[in-house]
C-alpha cells in the first residue's frame, strides 16, 4: 500500500508543482484586481489548487471569471518563477503589507528563508516552481469558500477560491463532469427531491427531522441489524437519552468529550446531560448483577440515541449530525477473547456491508501517536499490544488494512471501516474500539476459574454507524435508486384510465398483503406524466394497468431501466418481486 502509494506521488511531482504555480499566479491577478487584500497560504490539492485572502468585499462569481481571465493573461505572459534565499529579516522587509505572511515568518523555526518572484507577486514559499507562468497547462476556477485563518474559529474568516488544474483541458473538462456527478448525487439533493429528510430552523441545525419515506429505509435497516445482532448473540436494551452529569465525570467523557456535549439541564439540584454515547449506560446494565467467566463475552447492544454538539461549520446533511441514533454495542469480554470477538465483529460488518452490496471501501487500523501523551492514554505497553492484537487478527483474516498513528480513541486503537462520499471525502462507517480504559474506571469485575474477580475488556462497535451517516451514504452509493428491499416505494400502480382504478386498488391490497409496499397513482393525469413522475421518484416497478390487464388479471411491468414485461400474471409478478427483495443489495 504504502509503495504504490509513492509511486503515485512521483507521477502526480509536475501536476503537483504545476498546481502550487497556477495558485501563484491566481494570488497575482487578485492583488491585481484588489491591490490592498492580503494573502493567506495557497497549498494544491487533490484536483488543484486554492488560495486564502482578505478582501475588502465578499467575492462573486463574476470576480472569478475577471480574476480567472487575468490568470490566463499572466500565463500569456510566461514570466519566470524566480527564488531566493533571504534572511528573516529580509522577508518581513519583503512582506511588511501581508500580515498574514509575517505571522507565518514568525513560526518558521529556520534562520533563512525562501521566497519565490514571479512577474508581479511575491511569495513566501518552499516551492518548487515551475520555470515559467507558460508552464501552466490547464485550470477553471470552481467556487468561493469561507475559512478561518489557520483554521481556528477565533482568526479572520479568509475567502478561499478553489481551482481545479490538470495538463490538458480535457482532464479539466472531465473533472467538472465527475464534479457535475457529485452534485447530482449529493445525499442532501436527493434527500430533499426524493422526500426522505429536512431540516427545519425552528429545530436546528444538525436535528434532522426523518419524513415517512426516509423513514421506512431507517426502519428497514433497523430491524434488519436487529435479527442480525440476535443471531450473533447479541442482547438488545433500551436506555434513557440522558443521565446524571455524575456518569460523565466517572467515565471520563466530561473531561475529554465536553466541548461536543449539549450544556447541563438542572432541575431540583440534580444536573442532567445529554449523552453524547451510550458506552455509561451500557456499563452499568453489565454491572448491574456480578458475572462469571463463563457468562463471557456479554454482548450489549442498543439503537443508541445520542447527542454531540458538532461545530455548526461541521453539521452536513445527515452525514454529520447532532442527533443520531448508533447502530451501537458494547461487548464485556476476557482479555485472552479479544482477538475472536473482534474477528467476529470484523465477520458481522462484511456480512452486512455484502447484504448491502457494497464494494468500495478500505480498512483503516487506526493507532495511537506515542509522541501525543495528551491525546493518549500513557499506558504504553497496552497499546502496543492490544494493536498488535489487531494487527494479527486482520493478517488472520486476510484483510488488507492501512495504518493511521493518531487516529486512535483515547482509550485504546480500533479498527475503522472508511468509504469516500459523493464529494470525495472519506468518512468513517463501522468501527471496532478496544478499550481497557473504562472497564477501569468503572471498576468492572467478572469472577474467573480461579474464583478470583478479574477486569473484562470492552469492545465498542458499531456495525452500520449512526442510521443517519448510513442512510447519507445509501443515498449516495445508489445514487438515490435504492435496491428493491430498500425502497420505500416498491410499485406504483397506474391506472391508464379511470376505469381501470378499481382494479388497480384491489391488486394494490393484494400486494400490500404480501409485505410490498405499493402505490396507487390515481390523479387523473395523463399515463406519461404518471411514469415520468415515478421515475423521478426512482420507484423500482411501474405497474401499468389497462382493458387487457383487468380482463387478464395481469398487469404490465416497466421498470427505471425503461425495460418492459407486458401482461404478467400477478402472481408471477409479486414471486418476481419477492425474489428480489430477499436478495438485498447483493448482485444477481
Ligand atoms: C461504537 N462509543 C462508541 C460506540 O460504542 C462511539 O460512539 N464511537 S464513535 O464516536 O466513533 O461513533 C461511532 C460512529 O458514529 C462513528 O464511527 C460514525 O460512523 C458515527 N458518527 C459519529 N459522529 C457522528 C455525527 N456527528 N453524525 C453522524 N454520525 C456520526
Ligand atoms: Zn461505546
Amino acid at each position: 500500500m504504502a509503495e504504490t502509494l509513492l509511486e503515485q506521488d512521483h507521477a502526480h511531482d509536475f501536476l503537483d508543482t504545476m498546481r502550487h504555480s497556477a495558485a501563484h499566479i491566481m494570488a497575482e491577478a487578485v492583488l491585481s484586481i484588489f491591490p490592498e487584500g492580503k494573502v493567506g497560504i495557497g497549498p494544491t490539492i487533490d484536483y488543484g489548487f486554492y488560495y486564502d485572502f482578505d478582501l475588502p468585499r465578499p467575492l462573486t462569481p463574476e470576480d472569478l471569471v475577471a480574476i480567472e481571465t487575468k490568470m490566463q493573461a499572466i500565463v500569456a505572459q510566461d514570466a519566470p518563477f524566480s527564488r531566493e534565499e533571504v534572511s528573516k529579516d529580509e522577508a518581513r522587509r519583503i512582506f511588511a503589507q501581508q500580515p498574514y505572511k509575517l505571522e507565518i515568518i514568525d513560526v518558521i523555526p529556520d534562520e533563512q528563508v525562501r521566497v519565490y518572484r514571479q512577474s508581479g507577486f511575491t511569495d513566501l514559499c518552499r516551492g518548487p516552481h515551475l520555470e515559467s507562468t507558460g508552464q501552466v497547462k490547464a485550470f477553471k476556477l470552481l467556487t468561493i469558500a469561507g475559512a478561518y485563518w489557520r483554521g481556528d474559529e477565533k482568526r479572520p474568516m479568509l475567502q478561499r477560491i478553489y481551482g481545479a488544474a490538470y495538463e490538458t483541458s480535457e482532464e479539466v473538462e472531465r473533472y467538472l463532469e465527475l464534479l457535475e456527478e457529485a452534485r447530482q448525487r449529493d445525499h442532501r439533493k436527493l434527500g430533499a427531491e426524493l422526500g426522505l429528510f429536512t431540516v427545519a430552523e425552528e429545530v436546528g441545525s444538525g436535528l434532522p427531522l426523518w419524513l415517512p419515506k426516509g423513514a421506512t429505509i431507517r426502519r428497514i435497516l433497523e430491524r434488519w441489524i436487529v435479527d442480525l445482532e440476535l443471531a450473533s448473540g447479541y442482547q438488545h436494551v433500551y436506555t434513557p437519552h440522558i443521565a446524571k452529569v455524575e456518569l460523565y465525570h466517572r467515565s471520563g467523557h466530561w473531561e475529554k468529550f465536553h466541548e461536543a456535549m449539549f450544556p447541563v439541564m438542572e432541575r431540583d439540584n440534580e444536573q442532567f446531560v445529554l449523552r453524547p454515547m451510550n458506552c455509561p449506560h451500557h456499563i452499568l446494565i453489565y454491572k448491574s448483577g456480578m458475572h462469571s467467566y463463563r457468562e463471557l463475552p456479554i454482548r450489549i447492544a442498543e439503537l443508541g440515541t445520542q447527542y454531540r454538539y458538532e461545530k455548526s461549520g461541521e453539521l452536513s446533511g445527515l452525514s454529520r449530525v447532532r442527533a443520531m441514533t448508533l447502530n451501537d454495542a458494547h461487548i464485556f469480554c476476557r482479555a485472552e477473547q479479544v482477538k475472536d470477538e473482534f474477528k467476529a465483529v470484523v465477520n458481522l460488518i462484511l456480512e452486512a456491508y455484502k447484504q448491502l452490496g457494497f464494494t468500495s471501501y478500505w480498512h483503516r487500523l487506526s493507532l495511537h501517536d506515542p509522541n501525543d501523551p495528551v491525546k493518549y492514554h500513557p499506558d504504553e505497553e497496552m497499546w502496543q499490544f492490544t494493536e498488535q492484537v489487531l494487527r494479527e487478527a486482520m493478517d488472520e483474516l486476510g484483510l488488507p488494512y492501512v495504518e493511521a498513528p493518531g487516529e486512535a480513541a483515547f482509550y485504546g486503537p480500533k479498527l475503522d471501516v472508511q468509504v469516500q462520499t459523493a464529494l470525495g471525502k472519506d468518512e468513517t462507517i463501522s468501527t471496532i474500539q478496544i478499550d481497557n480504559h473504562l472497564p477501569h474506571r468503572f471498576d468492572l469485575e467478572y469472577i474467573g476459574e480461579d474464583g478470583k474477580a478479574h477486569r473484562p475488556t470492552i469492545i465498542h462497535r458499531g456495525v452500520l454507524s449512526t442510521f443517519e451517516r448510513m442512510v447519507a451514504y445509501l443515498i449516495e452509493n445508489y445514487k438515490g435508486v435504492f435496491p428493491l428491499w430498500l425502497a420505500p416505494v416498491q410499485a406504483v400502480l397506474i391506472p391508464i384510465a379511470d376505469r381501470h382504478l378499481e382494479y388497480a386498488q384491489k391488486v394494490a391490497s393484494q400486494l400490500r398483503a404480501l409485505g410490498l409496499r405499493v402505490q396507487v397513482d390515481d390523479r387523473s393525469e395523463r399515463m406519461n406524466s404518471k411514469i415520468r413522475d415515478a421515475q423521478l421518484q426512482k420507484v423500482p416497478y411501474m405497474l401499468i394497468m389497462g382493458d387487457r390487464e383487468a380482463a387478464d388479471g395481469a398487469l404490465s411491468v416497466r421498470l427505471l431501466s425503461g425495460e418492459e414485461i407486458r401482461g404478467q400474471k400477478v402472481g408471477d409478478f409479486v414471486a418476481m418481486a419477492l425474489e428480489a427483495v430477499s436478495k438485498r443489495g447483493e448482485a444477481g
